[in-house]
């Protein structure tokens, strides 16, 4: 996954860079800036007195001593007072001219605190948002693989209307594993005759509307695997495939494999980043996931999020795994 949103202290990442969440001085203070200096002991802030500060939006790097990351990059956030002292634009630039400073450095991993989100004040849902939005637009045109860092579950906040909508849903499709079993036992003792029949049914009306070169087609998509599935859908909605696997938020190799191997069976996971990612309704996403040997069902939160999403035409996939973070549920992508 290109971008992973992880719960974790950012002073124990192992990465080329981690970004501090500093001020202008650049000679410490509290929050992840304390954290930060006091693990990486007392040369970081030898370094950081040689470089003069820096500006609210701007960035600055320097070694990381005694911290696992090789470099530490200093950016400061806006103090936010009311979102109307352009407040967004200097975040949205403290993370693009962070990730340019680790474009330039070669880094390939690196991870962010939410900058301005504690001390400064930034609403902490839609400080999330910023980082979100240009990370992943970053991530379009770069290979590199970005985490954010939240510290702790409070920390991590999505908007709470989104919150009690899906809460709502989730509460209005759950069904527990009993109830599920019932009604797969109802319909397993629905006579078989009766389904052949519907199938029979089914057919003719198919072959009726279609012609021989499309029942063609159609019979071949039957045998299709999910790997052929994948790349003729691609291939309809006239999309790239780089494209592709970075709005399923799915990284090079892994997509390389997919390709290369017919008979590639991915997690689920994996299946529905490609369904969001190619913006596939419900009934065609469960028919890619049949691929995979999948389905989506209601006794499991993860599958009424995502069914959530695709039924809103929601398919930004990093916001749809801000959701799923939010509810304690494993994220989409490799
Ligand atoms: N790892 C990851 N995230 C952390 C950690 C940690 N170890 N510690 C705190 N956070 P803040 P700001 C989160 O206040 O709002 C300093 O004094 C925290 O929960 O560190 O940009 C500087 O010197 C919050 O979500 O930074 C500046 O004066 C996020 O990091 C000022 O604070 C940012 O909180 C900067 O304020």
């Amino acid at each position: 996954m290109p971008l992973e949103i992880v719960r974790n202290d950012i002073t124990k990442m192992t990465v080329d860079a981690i970004v501090n969440a500093a001020n202008e001085s650049l000679l410490g203070g509290g929050g992840v800036d304390g954290a930060i200096h006091y693990v990486a002991g007392p040369e970081l802030l030898a370094e950081c007195k040689t470089l003069g500060g820096c500006k609210t939006g701007k960035a600055k790097i320097t070694g990381g001593y005694n911290l696992p990351a090789k470099y530490v990059i200093h950016t400061v956030g806006p103090i936010y007072e009311d979102g109307k002292h352009g407040e967004k634009a200097l975040l949205e630039s403290c993370y693009r001219e962070s990730l340019a400073l680790a474009k330039v450095h070669n880094c390939e991993t690196v991870a962010f605190p939410l900058i301005s989100s504690g001390v400064y004040g930034y609403p902490k849902d839609q400080a999330l948002k910023v980082a979100i939005d240009v990370i992943s637009d970053f991530l379009l045109e770069n290979e590199m693989k970005v985490y954010i860092v939240i510290f702790d579950k409070a920390a991590y906040k999505i908007s709470e209307k989104l919150f009690s909508d899906i809460a709502e849903y989730i509460d209005d499709n759950y069904v527990d594993e009993h109830t599920d079993y019932r009604r797969e036992s109802m319909r397993m003792n629905v006579p078989m005759q009766a389904s052949i029949g519907l199938f029979e049914a089914d057919l003719c009306e198919c072959k009726a509307m279609l012609s021989d070169d499309d029942l063609d087609a159609k019979l071949k998509q039957i045998d299709e695997s999910f790997s052929q599935m994948l790349l003729r859908k691609i291939d309809e909605k006239g999309m790239t495939d780089a494209e592709c696997y970075k709005k399923a938020n799915i990284d090079r190799k892994l997509f390389s494999k997919i390709r290369s191997d017919v008979h590639y069976k991915p997690s689920k996971p994996t299946a529905i980043a490609f369904a969001i990612s190619l913006e596939l309704t419900l009934s065609e996403t469960e028919d890619m996931l049949k691929k995979a040997r999948f389905a989506l069902s209601h006794s499991n939160k993860f599958d009424i999020i995502i069914e959530y999403f695709i039924s809103k035409g929601n398919y930004n996939i990093f916001e749809i795994n801000e959701a799923l973070f939010a509810f304690d549920q494993s994220l989409l992508g490799a």
